[in-house]
């Protein structure tokens, strides 16, 4: 089997499979480029409107880049669960997202809020950290949410490509 890595080189493995055995393949990618080149045919990558990080071409809310970052097919709205979500955990809060194996070229923030009206959102220092397996291939993260004195607290990963 000839591999292609990341850097563009060619390797050669030799895989045995037992009779029994099931060969799953992960095509793995690495950056927003590669990724849109899986998904989008050469005209559609030339239109930032359907191929772009900003644009959403299977109307489901989520932009591109955080379809990337997700491991989620960008042309089709059903998928395997929500990219994001919160849960508690040894008596702290956390903010919980998938993240495609691989994927480094997104920048994660995440901002605090005491109410949605007004737009004020805070920056937070946190370093996410895997929590696990979401699905094969995407990685389950997590960032610590910060205790607040405020009786709401609202919260959101802001996702940028640098
Ligand atoms: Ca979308």
């Amino acid at each position: 089997m000839e591999l292609t890595l990341p850097d563009g080189s060619k390797t050669t493995r030799t895989l045995i499979v037992d009779g029994n055995m099931e060969l799953v393949v992960n095509l793995a990618y690495q950056n927003y480029a590669q990724w849109q080149g899986r998904y989008f045919t050469t005209p559609e990558l030339a239109n930032a409107a359907i191929s772009g990080a900003a644009a959403d071409p299977d109307g489901d809310g989520d932009p591109n880049l955080l379809e990337h970052l997700f491991g989620h097919d960008p042309r089709s709205p059903a998928r395997d669960g929500s990219g994001v979500w919160a849960f508690r955990e040894g008596g702290q809060n956390w903010l919980g997202y998938r993240q495609a194996a691989g994927v480094s070229d997104v920048s994660i923030l995440l901002q605090t809020s005491p109410s949605l009206q007004g737009g004020t959102w805070t920056d937070v220092a946190v370093v996410p950290v895997r929590s696990g397996e979401a699905a094969p291939g995407i990685d389950a993260m997590k960032v610590a949410v910060p205790a607040s004195a405020s009786p709401k607290l609202f919260w959101r990963l802001k996702v940028t490509k640098p």
